[in-house]
């Protein structure tokens, strides 16, 4: 059995925040020989609610689950986390706008990526999951000035694990039968599920499906895949959007197998083109704790545009909280 690790999340007594917490007890994320310490923030309101969960979380009789903390200050919160998740955020309410949900949520990233410098390990690993996560993750890293910038990253697995799910129900495979699904850019409207790259048991998957199913109908289902499951359960995707989380730190804590690829959203080193700085999907792999973005990939005309059109809905965002980047 490993020393303890501690992991912190935020929005803990949310819809997320309860799928997620017991995969974490459970040793989905870390491993089964991974014994962890949970920190858990949530906003004062929301703390009898979160007691609920941890009485929950104590009955489920966990051998890996060595402690249990909550607060309401992310300083206590992140005291010496190494794995974060930053999931608590506010909800996009009826005609509410995306611009308005980055001037929203933005300033909760201030003030939890200051608590993070201040307070994590020095090995800390982190995940924005709350929308707009991939500019949330931007106004975290820019508040952590001695955090390594690529330590903040934001999540597009679940858009990854959606276009997955996809293809295989086309082809009548399984999920473990596709490969190389590279999501491109934001987790927003203009996100590119990239098929031209993907395969299907090593088979690039534009010689086994038409083009015309996978621009009509794959990338529009992808697309909007979360107002759907909003649609059919009267709530947005929870165990869903935890599994990816799982995945997201899973993969980045153990790294990608041979030939395996992982979408990330993490700072452009300027990549592809993208500009410097912003917070962006890229295929990566992973190996001991870094990853390192898939080189040497080609676009057409199409894919082009596609990721110049997630490249300018990204900049926008960076523009509309530009007073919060310090
Ligand atoms: P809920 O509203 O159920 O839970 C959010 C929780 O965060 C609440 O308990 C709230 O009290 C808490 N919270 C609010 N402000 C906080 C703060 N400053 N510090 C700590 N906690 C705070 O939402 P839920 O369904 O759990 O979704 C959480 C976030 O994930 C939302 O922003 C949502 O848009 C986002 N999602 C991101 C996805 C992705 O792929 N990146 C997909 C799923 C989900 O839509």
């Amino acid at each position: 059995m490993n020393a303890p690790i501690t992991v912190s999340v935020t929005g803990a007594a949310g819809n997320i925040g309860y799928a997620l917490l017991f995969r974490l007890a459970s040793g989905d994320c870390f491993g089964k020989d991974q014994p962890i310490k949970l920190r858990l923030l949530e906003i004062t309101p929301a703390m009898g609610a979160l007691e609920g969960v941890v009485m929950e979380l104590n009955d489920g009789a966990f051998p890996l689950l060595h402690s249990i903390e909550i607060s309401d200050d992310a300083n206590v919160a992140f005291s010496g986390a190494q794995q974060i998740f930053l999931v608590g955020s506010k909800p996009r309410g009826p005609g509410m706008l995306r611009s308005d949900l980055v001037r929203t949520n933005g300033p909760i990233f201030t003030g939890q990526g200051k608590a993070i410098n201040d307070n994590a390990a020095d090995d800390v690993r982190v995940v924005v999951v709350g929308n707009p996560c991939n500019t949330n993750a931007l106004i975290a890293m820019n508040s952590a000035p001695d955090v390594p910038n690529g330590r903040f990253t934001a999540m597009t697995r679940l858009d990854q694990n959606r276009a997955v799910s996809q293809l295989a129900t086309k082809l009548g495979k399984t999920a473990g039968s596709i490969g190389k699904m590279a999501i491109w850019g934001n987790h927003g409207p203009s996100m590119f599920a990239d098929y031209f790259n993907a395969e299907c048991d090593g088979t690039p998957i534009p010689e086994l499906v038409s083009d015309a199913w996978l621009k009509e109908t794959f990338l529009p289902t992808v697309s909007k895949r979360g107002k759907a499951i909003i649609n059919a359960r009267g709530k947005s995707s929870a165990a869903s959007a935890a599994s990816a989380a799982i995945d997201h730190m899973a993969t980045w804590f153990k790294g990608t197998a041979e030939g395996e690829w992982a979408s990330m959203a993490i700072p452009s080193q300027g990549q592809y083109g993208v500009p410097e700085g912003l917070i962006f999907s890229f295929p990566v792999t992973i190996s001991g704790g870094e990853y390192s973005v898939v080189e040497g990939l080609e676009f057409n005309d199409f894919a082009k545009a596609k990721l110049q059109a997630t490249i300018d809905e990204l900049a926008g965002e960076r523009e509309a909280v530009s007073d919060l980047l310090g």
